[in-house]
This record gives structure tokens, C-alpha cells and sequence, in this order.
């Protein structure tokens, strides 16, 4: 990619590493990367397979010449190859042992070493193999632990945002040159008119689409991350006994002295494909020691965070008010109405949904209705959504830059021009064409070694 820096870590070294899971394994996957690949091949098995067929070779360090693994062996040259550069596969058996023997041969070959973790994606990008949307896309795949997950990742990691992205800039830089036309035939007044006027109708289609594309809901950063749910309500309704129902395990402590939870608790859920992270409580009382009012403290600032909360009531003890703020959230609000199977449980009580968190009555019903919620925020229309904060608030940027240019705001064709080049940019940043820099190295330590 053009505007890529060179590599930080010596594009002239040819990096290694174990890329399949490590320990014991039944094979073990050893990547090589870079210009020494072919000759380290050589060195260590002869002789060396066509491009892209797998061969079964006796493997050797390349100095002492003792065999370290009977394994197949694949070369792929560059730069046709993931990174662009010359690579190597061994698909060894994966003993200790046999991986130690593997990276002390690969280690003698002159010009070899073994990569830092993203070093192998880092090269991809910067030979143009990859944008940064995808590479982040290929991190949230090896993330991935739910279908939704996995979709979007996949969907990213071949490009789907960068596409889309990419065709918006090019769209801007289009209505940018038209501004600038506009300004070099500012003498014949009907085509500097007409250049403007086009450019500017470009910047106003492009600023409906992008707002549209940010009110998505957080659709994306939902798969993504997981849909937020809070459990909340009053001391002792049964807070952390929901949570460990929804849990099938005990996570929380669960007493009846009031009081019992005081730090944040959260577990990760696959609620029909979705990921959720519900977060067990402090119970929101007035009178509390300094720990516990910390904890409500926290509790509060959750529960406003959260998509969705779910707001705890005891249907043996007298109702509690819900905060008004909580209360003032309308939809993303359940009221839950617990320990109904107690002799003395008030069932009148108006409630979105009744359970008993000892006896798991009315607990199914509920997960499928959280799992329906969760549909509902995760699932959109078919175009790629926001997977994450660093593209919105470049997006944002963006937005911010193309509203400052409106018809209505009369602007010098020079100003309008540079605000089209921010929005521009700003889009750039996203995919790494623009001051890569910046976020090179924060996505892609994010990776693991090997990848
Ligand atoms: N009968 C009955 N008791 C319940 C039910 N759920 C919880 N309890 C009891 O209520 C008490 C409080 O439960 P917790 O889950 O600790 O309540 P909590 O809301 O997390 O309490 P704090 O952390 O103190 O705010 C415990 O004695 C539980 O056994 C239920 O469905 N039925
Ligand atoms: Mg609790």
C-alpha cells in the first residue's frame, strides 16, 4: 500500500513461528516468512515441492544434519502469498521436541528469526495484502466464540467494510476535485457553478448515507462485544441468584443478608448465537457502608451503560421504586418479578415477567425472550455495520466535516474543499491508507504470534 510505512521490525528478516495452538498437538503448523524462505526449505528438506503442493520430506537441521520430523512441507512464492513475500509451511507433528528441533534448524539459516506477535498480518498489510479493517476483521475471527461473531468477522476479513468504506472516500475525493475545478474556472462563471453545485450535492447524498449508517443501533459493536445486560434492583431480591440461573453455574454469592454483592460480576452468554455479557449488582439501597455505596455507585453507572437492564423485584417484601433514571429508559427496562414460588409472594405485583430464580420456573421463558431482544438489536439490514469504536469516530469525523458544508452554509469553494479532504481522511484512517502510524501498532499487537 502506497501510503504504508516501512516495516518497524526489518522487512529484510525472514520470520518464523508456530502458527496451530500450542503444546501437545497432533500436528503443528510452522510458518515461515520472508526472503530467505525458499533457501531455508532447502536447507532443512530437498528437494523443494512445487509452489502450492504439499510434499512428504525428511527434515533436517541444516547444519548437523540430524533429522528432526518426517513431515510435508509446502513452498508458496511470493508475491502471491498471504504476506506478499516468499513463505513456507511445515506441518510437523506437534511434540515439543520436534518444534524445538524445527526452530533451532530454521534459527541456523542465516537471516532467520522468529516473528513477533501480528508480524505475519503487519507484513500482509503493509505489501497491500490486507486494509486494517480486514486484519482487525481476521483478530475478531480467531476471537470469535459465537455464530454471529464469526459472521461478521468473516464478512470484514474479506473486505466487506473496507469496500464500503473505500467506495465513500472515493466518492469525496470526486466532489473535492470538482470544488477545486470550481475555483480554477472561477472566471467562467457557469462552469465553476455547475462544478460546485455537483460536488456539493455528492457531499449532501454522502452525509444522508453515513448518518444513516451511524444510527445503526451499535447493530455491529453488539455481535461484536456483546449485548450489555444488568441486572439491578434493591438488596436481597435475588440479584445474584438470576444471574447464577442464567449462569447454569455459581458464579455469584448468593446470602441472605443483605448487602452480599459489592463489586460488578459478568459472564459471558451465548443467547441463541449472540454473545450477551450480563453483569450481576449491588443491591441500590440509601443507608450503606463506604464500600457498598461504591459499589452501588458502580452499579448505577452500569445499568446506565447497558442495553438492556433488568430490574429486580421481591415478590415477598414491599415494593421498591425503581431510580428515575433507570425508570425514564422505557423499553430497556424488564421488570422481573422473582421468588414467586414463596408462600407468601405478592403475584399481583405488575411485571414484564415472573420467575423464580431458585426453582429456574419462568427462567426459560425469559432466556428466550433476552435472546429475542438481542436478535432484535444485533440483526439489521444487510449492509456492513460498525464493528467498533476506533471506525465510528472517524466516521463521526467524517460526518462532522461534510455537515460544515451544506448549501446552506455558504462557504468559499477553498474551505469546502479542505472540509471535503478532512471527511476524506478521516475515512482514509479507517482502512489505513491515511496515517497508518497511529493505529499500526495498537491493531496489531492485538494479534497473536504466528498470525
Ligand atoms: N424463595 C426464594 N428465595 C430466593 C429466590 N431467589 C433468591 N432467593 C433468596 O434470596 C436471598 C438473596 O438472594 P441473592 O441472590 O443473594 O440476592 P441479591 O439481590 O443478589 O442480594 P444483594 O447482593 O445483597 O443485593 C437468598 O437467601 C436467596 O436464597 C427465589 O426465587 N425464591
Ligand atoms: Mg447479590
Amino acid at each position: 500500500m502506497a501510503t504504508a510505512p516501512a516495516s518497524v521490525t526489518g522487512a529484510q528478516d525472514t520470520i518464523f513461528a508456530l502458527s496451530s495452538g500450542a503444546g501437545r498437538t497432533a500436528l503443528a503448523v510452522v510458518r515461515v516468512s520472508g526472503p530467505a524462505a525458499g533457501t531455508a526449505l532447502d536447507r532443512i528438506s530437498s528437494p523443494r515441492p512445487k509452489p502450492r503442493f504439499a510434499a512428504f520430506r525428511k527434515l533436517r537441521h541444516p547444519d548437523t544434519g540430524e533429522e528432526f520430523d518426517h513431515a510435508l512441507v509446502l513452498w508458496f512464492a511470493g508475491p502471491n502469498t498471504e504476506t506478499g513475500e516468499d513463505m513456507c509451511e511445515l506441518h510437523l507433528h506437534g511434540g515439543r521436541a520436534v518444534l524445538a528441533g524445527a526452530f533451532a534448524a530454521l534459527s541456523a539459516v542465516p537471516g532467520c528469526r522468529p516473528a513477533t506477535a501480528g508480524e505475519f498480518a503487519r507484513r500482509a498489510f503493509e505489501n497491500g495484502k490486507l486494509d486494517l479493517t480486514a486484519a482487525e476483521g481476521i483478530i475478531d475471527l480467531i476471537d470469535a466464540d459465537t455464530d454471529a461473531q464469526r459472521r461478521q468477522a468473516l464478512r470484514q476479513a474479506s473486505g466487506a467494510l473496507a469496500e464500503l468504506y473505500e467506495g465513500w472516500r472515493k466518492e469525496l475525493i470526486e466532489a473535492q476535485a470538482l470544488l477545486e475545478a470550481s475555483i480554477d474556472f472561477s472566471d467562467e462563471g457557469d462552469i465553476a457553478e455547475t462544478a460546485e453545485t455537483n460536488g456539493l450535492a455528492i457531499a449532501a447524498s454522502l452525509a444522508a448515507r453515513i448518518g444513516a449508517h451511524l444510527q445503526d443501533g451499535r447493530r455491529g459493536e453488539i455481535v461484536r462485544e456483546g449485548f450489555r445486560i444488568v441486572i439491578a434492583g434493591p438488596p436481597n431480591v435475588g440479584k445474584s441468584s438470576l444471574m447464577n440461573a442464567l449462569a447454569r453455574r455459581d458464579v455469584a454469592i448468593v446470602s441472605d443478608e443483605p448487602g452480599t454483592t459489592r463489586d460488578v460480576l459478568e459472564v459471558r452468554l451465548d443467547l441463541g448465537g449472540y454473545m450477551a455479557v450480563v453483569a450481576d449488582t449491588a443491591g441500590l439501597r440509601e443507608a450503606a457502608g463506604t464500600v457498598e455505596q461504591e459499589g452501588i455507585r458502580r452499579a448505577l453507572s452500569r445499568a446506565e451503560e447497558a442495553d438492556l437492564v433488568l430490574w429486580i423485584m421481591d415478590a415477598t417484601a414491599p415494593a421498591a421504586d425503581m431510580p428515575a433514571d433507570l425508570a425514564g429508559r422505557g423499553q430497556r427496562v424488564l421488570r422481573i418479578l422473582n421468588k414467586i414460588d414463596a408462600a407468601d409472594a405478592r403475584r399481583n405485583v405488575s411485571a414484564d415477567h415472573a420467575i423464580s430464580a431458585r426453582t429456574g420456573a419462568g427462567i426459560p421463558d425469559l432466556v428466550t425472550k433476552l435472546s429475542r431482544t438481542v436478535a432484535e438489536a444485533a440483526e439489521g439490514s444487510n449492509n456492513p455495520a460498525i464493528t467498533q469504536l476506533r471506525h465510528r469516530q472517524q466516521i463521526e469525523a467524517c460526518l462532522e466535516a461534510l455537515k460544515s458544508v451544506g448549501p446552506l452554509s455558504k462557504l468559499p469553494p477553498e474551505l469546502t474543499a479542505e472540509q471535503l479532504r478532512r471527511a476524506a481522511d478521516a475515512l482514509g484512517r479507517i482502512v489505513g491508507r491515511v496515517d497508518p502510524e497511529d493505529v499500526l501498532d495498537q491493531v496489531f499487537a492485538r494479534f497473536c504470534i504466528g498470525k
